[in-house]
This record gives structure tokens, C-alpha cells and sequence, in this order.
């Protein structure tokens, strides 16, 4: 699905702002035919759970209203109109006055509603949205919903982060002509000194048969630098200025429809040229061995939830640059579109995640992690989950496909890939994501339950990215039998599978403020002394290709006897202030450019 951008056949007006808002116990029967009466206002973009001072709200299972007039511009008569939402945690229900114009379910991916021939221009209508944030067995990530005896709806989940919902993401009226360019899909290659460019044009509308498609490629100033005809075709980019990490050097492909000489539509995609490759134990970009240095994050911050923010935006890439990090995780769902593009153009790296976290009956087995039941059953993550589960994966490569930024897809966070039924549920969806994307790896972030000797489904894919908490939620204070079984495993992983290994969580709950000279977990140094321990392990093993710290910061959870005000494993507060680690991977990471540390860089 295309980004919204204006160009000279396209506007676009933000509906980002203040809504009227109120639960649906307060709603009435149908919010949606008439004004609602609700006190309340909830700005968009944002999650709704903050805001007020009420439990009511904080805690609320179920739907949710949101509602604003707006009125269509008086110059798009003719156009084509269409409503489009960044996303809505997790569904949404969409009517304009009193028609349902959109249904949507996935909590991280854009949607759209074509409202051509329901709105007039010039005029103004109403606009209704209804946000339902109920997980169950069949939604991506999973929940379960119970009723207790006082009649309270209650939402319980496997993942450790806030359900927060809402309107979280910008929400845009968009106008496109009615014949219009649908979708871009650009690969690039290298030749030498020149880039190589692979196009696909999809065109929509009446007339697009009639129509023919023109592409020119431009660099940063504007001037052509290649050019094709037809809707698909390659093109070569002469002294191409590669996208690099660090270097995010960016082309835009303009697309013109046009017909009878004229145009009709006009698009520009930006994009990269880079590649990307496994090969062996190496992760390569652009042909030269990277490795990552950088964390698992989480769109979280105070008030807004998930809320983008674009302020949060900026100061967490800085936060990046300074601490030396190359590259994140968008753990545990795809990040709003924003961060991608911010990435594209700054040259960070990005291992793309779809919101598949909490597959794993075993972690409610503490410990042991032994299941209660099995996760892959019929009656618990069958194959109606997979399903979900697939269109997701096929809504996150749509997206994202073209951003240079992205180098890899993550199929899952923490799945029971030790259980019998994780091979069956997984290789359809290895495929899948093969056929919609043959030119980027494929990972998955391997629970602590699954080791080299009961893993799966490691083989299906092309790194190992491997969760752990040796010093934290097992030999906890001991770091040096937690060393002893870190090495063991990672070195497990790599002999038995040839294939590159990295750590995609690694991380100690800490206080800030805490000080001690013992190994004390919650600690500012025993965050220090822990990533320090496990740095040791990775420049031990020569397969190791990255490393990603366990957060980058503070987030919000669920309440639970585990957490203080939510997940303290940031190596900076919620409210991004730095602890002391901060400096220490500062000090490892500062530099490095994408290579592995040396044997003295231990930090
Ligand atoms: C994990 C999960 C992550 C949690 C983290 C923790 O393994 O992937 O979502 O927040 O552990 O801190 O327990």
C-alpha cells in the first residue's frame, strides 16, 4: 500500500487533532448517527488509555468512539477521495454519517476507505470511528477476554507491554485522480559502479488501460539520473550513490500515468539502492559484512501510549546516533510508517517486525516452560491463527517493502518453537514471505525455551536471533555461570544450524538511581556488568553477527507483581534520560560502523 503523498495530481488534508470521544457504555446504541454526547475529547494521534483520570477508561475492554466533522475541499470535485488511517488498535469500525464505509482488524497496519461518490466535495460530513481493542485467540498479537463474576469484561495476554489503543497513528483525507497509480514496487542491485533498478507499476480506475506509465529516477537535487517506460522495467543508475548504514542516500522514482499526452496521475517513491545477502555466517550489506549494534524498542512513551509523536521521533534517532547504535528491532509490531521513512533518510538499519509476540502457552508455565496446553493446538494457535497471522505478514511486506532502511523481516517474536506443531504452523508462512519478498532474510526471536537441541524451525529461516536472560531471570546475580551457559548456547545454536547468530534481546531490569559495588540486580552497574558479560560471550563466538540490548527504554506493561510502573530493562528512562549503561555502550558501539568489536572493545 502506498505511503499518501502529495504531488501535483494529489492533496492531502490531516485530520490529526482533537475528536470527540467516549466508551461505548456511554455511547448509545449507534454513536455513529449522530452527534456524540460525551464531554470528552481525545487527541489523534494517541492512545486513549492515559489520558483521562479514570479506570474506567485506562482498563476499558472493548470499543471505544471517536468522531469529528470534515469537510472535503471544494477543489476535488472529480477526484477520487479516499480516507486513509496510519492504523487503529486493534479494529476498527469506520462510518461516514450514518453509512459503514471501512472494517478493519490488525492493530499496526494502515487501511484505507474509498469515500469517492459518498462525500461531496465542498461539503462536510461526519465521521465515526469505533476502536475495539479486544484480543482473542484469533487476532495478531493474541489475548483472551474474560468475563469475571461482577460482570467486568477483563483482557489478559502473553506480551509484555501495555495493550494500549486507539487512534494511534495520523489519520489523512487524502484526493488521488480517478485513474491513479495503486501501488510501486522497486529492487535494486548493484553492477559495478552502477545500480541496478527492477519497477513494478500497478495502476487502478477506469480509464488506467488507457493510460501509460513513465518512470525517471532523480537524485536528491531533483535531477534525472535514469528513465524507463512501461509499467514494469529495470533501469541503471550510473555512479550510483549507494544507501548505506549511516549513509541513507535516497533516490525518488517519479511515476507519471499519463494519456493522450497528458498526465494523469504523478507518484514519487523514494527508495534506495542497496542490497542485502546471508551468506554463510555473514550478514552482508552492499556486499560488505555489518553488524548490528542498536536495541529492540517500542513505540512507548508517557500520555500518548503508542501514540506517534514526531518530537519522541526525532530525540529517540538522536538517542540512537549518540549511543553508536546502527540499527533496531520494530519489536513487537510494525512501527508507525514515519519511523520507517525516518530511517530511510538517516540511514539506520531496521529488522522489521510483524505484531506475531506472545505465541507461547510456555510462558505462562513461568520457568519451566512447560505448556499448560499446547500452543499449536487446534483449540489455542491453529490454523485460523495462521491464517490472521499470514495476511498480517502480507500487510507488513505491502507496506514496507520499499524502504531501504528495512534489511530483514521478523516472522515472530518468542513463538513455542520448541512444540510439536511449530514446524506446520511456520513453514507456510516462511514461504509466503519468500514469494512476497525473495531479496530480504527472514528471522525469528527464539524464546529462552527454545535451544539448540529443541528448536524446530531454525533451519526455515536465514539468521538466528536469540532472546536471552542468563544473569536476569535465571542465575540472577550470578554472572558467571550465567557467561558459562550464554557461551554454551550461542556456540549450540551457530554448530548446529552454519547459520549467522544474534542476540535480539539481552537486558536487566534497572532503577535508575540504584547504586551498588555487589553484583545487585536492578542496579545501575549490574545493567553495565551484565551487558558487559554478555559482549565477552559475542566477541568469544566468530559467528556473531549483532547485537540488540533489551530496551532501549523504560516501557509501560501490564500490572504485575514483575514489573514497577512497567518494564525498567531501558537503558533509558521512559522519559529518555540515560543510565549508566548508556555510556558503556557508548563507549563499545561509538565507532564501530558496522563492524565487529575488536577484542579490547568490551564494554
Ligand atoms: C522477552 C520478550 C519481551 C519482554 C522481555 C522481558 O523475552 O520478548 O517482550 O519485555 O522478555 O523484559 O521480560
Amino acid at each position: 500500500m502506498l505511503s499518501p503523498r502529495t504531488s501535483p495530481t494529489r492533496d492531502i488534508v490531516s485530520l490529526d487533532g482533537l475528536w470527540r470521544f467516549a466508551l461505548d457504555t456511554h455511547a448509545g446504541a449507534t454513536p455513529w448517527a449522530s452527534r456524540l454526547a460525551s464531554p470528552l475529547e481525545a487527541p489523534v494521534p494517541a492512545s486513549y488509555n492515559d489520558l483521562f483520570v479514570d479506570t474506567e477508561i485506562r482498563d476499558h475492554v472493548g470499543i471505544a468512539w471517536y468522531q469529528r466533522e470534515v469537510r472535503v475541499p471544494r477543489g476535488w470535485a472529480g477526484e477520487r477521495v479516499v480516507l486513509r488511517f496510519g492504523s487503529v488498535t486493534h479494529a476498527a469500525r469506520v462510518y461516514v454519517d450514518d453509512r459503514l464505509v471501512a472494517e478493519h482488524t490488525g492493530g499496526y497496519t494502515p487501511f484505507e476507505a474509498d469515500l469517492t461518490g459518498i462525500v461531496r466535495p465542498g461539503t462536510e460530513f461526519r465521521l465515526t470511528v469505533g476502536v475495539d481493542n479486544r484480543l482473542t485467540n484469533v487476532t495478531i498479537p493474541p489475548g483472551t477476554v474474560t468475563t469475571g463474576s461482577d460482570g467486568r469484561d477483563r483482557q489478559s495476554y502473553l506480551h509484555d507491554f501495555y495493550n494500549y489503543a486507539g487512534i494511534a497513528r495520523p489519520v489523512r483525507l487524502c484526493s488521488t485522480p480517478p485513474t491513479f497509480v495503486a501501488d510501486v514496487t522497486v529492487v535494486t542491485g548493484r553492477d559495478g559502479a552502477a545500480g541496478t533498478v527492477d519497477y513494478r507499476v500497478e495502476t487502478a480506475g477506469e480509464a488506467a488501460d488507457a493510460t501509460t506509465v513513465q518512470v525517471r529516477a532523480v537524485d536528491e537535487t531533483g535531477r534525472t539520473v535514469a528513465e524507463a517506460h512501461g509499467s514494469e522495467g529495470a533501469f541503471r543508475i550510473e555512479n550510483v550513490i549507494l544507501w548505506q548504514p549511516g549513509a541513507g542516500h535516497l533516490y525518488g522514482l517519479v511515476v507519471e500515468l499519463t494519456a493522450d499526452g497528458g498526465t494523469v496521475d504523478s507518484y514519487t517513491q523514494s527508495f534506495g539502492v542497496r542490497t542485502v545477502e546471508v551468506r554463510g555466517t555473514e550478514f552482508l550489506i552492499n556486499g560488505e559484512p555489518f553488524y548490528f549494534t542498536g536495541f529492540g524498542k517500542h513505540e512507548d512513551t508517557p500520555v500518548r501510549g503508542k501514540g506517534h509523536d514526531d518530537a519522541y521521533l526525532v530525540h529517540d534517532f538522536e538517542l540512537l546516533r549518540w549511543t553508536g547504535a546502527n540499527s533496531f528491532r520494530t519489536s513487537h509490531y510494525p512501527y508507525a510508517e514515519e519511523v520507517l521513512d525516518f530511517a530511510d533518510r538517516h540511514g539506520i538499519v531496521v529488522i522489521d517486525e510483524t505484531a506475531a509476540v506472545g505465541l507461547n502457552l510456555g510462558v505462562m508455565g513461568g520457568l519451566t516452560g512447560a505448556a499448560p496446553t499446547p500452543t499449536f493446538a487446534p483449540e489455542n494457535f491453529g490454523g485460523p491463527t495462521r491464517d490472521v497471522h499470514a495476511r498480517h505478514l502480507r500487510r507488513l511486506i505491502e507496506r514496507d517493502k520499499n524502504h531501504p532502511s528495512v534489511v530483514m523481516w521478523c516472522l515472530a517474536n518468542e513463538p513455542a518453537s520448541n512444540e510439536e506443531g511449530a514446524r506446520e504452523y511456520f513453514e507456510p508462512l516462511v514461504r509466503l514471505a519468500r514469494e512476497l519478498d525473495p531479496t530480504r532474510p527472514l528471522t525469528y526471536a527464539a524464546v529462552m525455551f527454545a535451544t539448540p537441541d529443541n528448536d524446530l524451525i531454525g533451519d526455515l529461516f536465514d539468521v538466528l536471533s536469540i532472546n536471552r536472560y542468563y544473569g536476569w531471570y535465571v542465575f540472577t546475580g550470578d554472572l558467571q555461570a550465567a557467561e558459562q551457559y550464554l557461551e554454551q548456547d550461542l556456540r549450540g545454536w551457530a554448530r548446529r544450524f552454519g547459520k549467522p547468530v544474534m542476540m535480539s534481546e539481552y537486558g536487566a531490569d534497572t532503577q535508575p538511581g540504584l547504586h551498588s559495588v555487589w553484583d545487585t540486580p536492578w542496579s545501575e552497574e549490574y545493567q553495565s556488568d551484565y551487558l558487559a558479560m554478555y559482549h565477552r560471550v559475542f566477541d568469544r563466538v566468530p559467528e556473531f553477527i549483532g547485537e540488540h540490548v533489551w530496551n532501549f527504554a523504560d516501557f509501560q506493561t501490564s500490572a504485575g507483581i514483575h514489573r514497577v510502573d512497567g518494564n525498567k530493562k531501558g537503558v533509558f528512562t521512559r522519559d529518555r534520560k540515560p543510565k549508566t549503561a548508556a555510556f558503556a555502550l557508548r563507549r563499545r558501539w561509538r565507532g564501530l560502523d558496522g563492524r565487529r568489536p575488536g577484542p579490547a572493545a568490551n564494554g
